[in-house]
């Protein structure tokens, strides 16, 4: 089993119903189980636009690797109403019911095409490191919390 932590953003919709939708679903990928959740958070977009996200960070223990969980990721994504990524047209960050990105995959270090991990933008997010440091504080340093505390965030439950 591998230890994984999940983003999970939605901007379109109902977004918090969304991201309660999807730690449920993120829970049932096959050889995958939730083992906490963070709270939802709220914030405005980070280098994007559109209406305000719900940000949430689930904890995971998978025994898929890490493009079977991306591969599963993409259909709940798809699911959630989203165009699958080879049928997206790419604007960058663009509104969205569902986002959910890989953050950590255990130790692992990776950084093809389709998946780079540790996520590259995560150290520079508050929309991250708050929940992520509410289910592990131990990954997230003061430092770190410091250099994202001017971004506006509220934690909704
Ligand atoms: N990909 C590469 N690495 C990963 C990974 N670790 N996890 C690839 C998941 N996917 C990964 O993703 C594009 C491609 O990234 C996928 O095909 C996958 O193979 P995408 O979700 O379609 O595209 P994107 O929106 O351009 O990228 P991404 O990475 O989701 O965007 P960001 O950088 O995460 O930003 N503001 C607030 N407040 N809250 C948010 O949640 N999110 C974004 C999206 C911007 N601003 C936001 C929020
Ligand atoms: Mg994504």
């Amino acid at each position: 089993m591998v230890v994984a932590y999940i983003a999970i953003g939605s901007n379109l919709g109902d977004p918090a119903h969304s991201v309660q939708l999807a730690m449920l679903a993120v829970g049932g990928i096959l050889q995958t189980k939730l083992v906490v959740a963070s709270s939802l958070y709220e914030s405005s977009p980070v280098d994007a636009s559109g209406d305000d996200y719900v940000n949430a960070v689930v904890k995971i223990e998978t025994n898929l690797n890490a493009y079977e969980l991306l591969a599963e990721l993409q259909r709940l994504e798809s699911q959630a109403g989203r165009a699958l990524p080879q049928d997206r047209v790419h604007v960058r960050n663009a509104p969205r019911t569902l986002d959910l990105d890989i953050l950590l995959y255990g130790d692992a270090q990776m950084s093809s095409p389709e998946l780079i991990v540790p996520h590259p933008r995560m150290w520079q997010r508050a929309f991250v490191l708050l929940p992520l440091s509410q289910i592990a504080p131990e990954l997230v340093s003061a430092e770190q919390l410091a250099a994202v505390s001017n971004q506006v965030i509220s934690r909704l439950s």
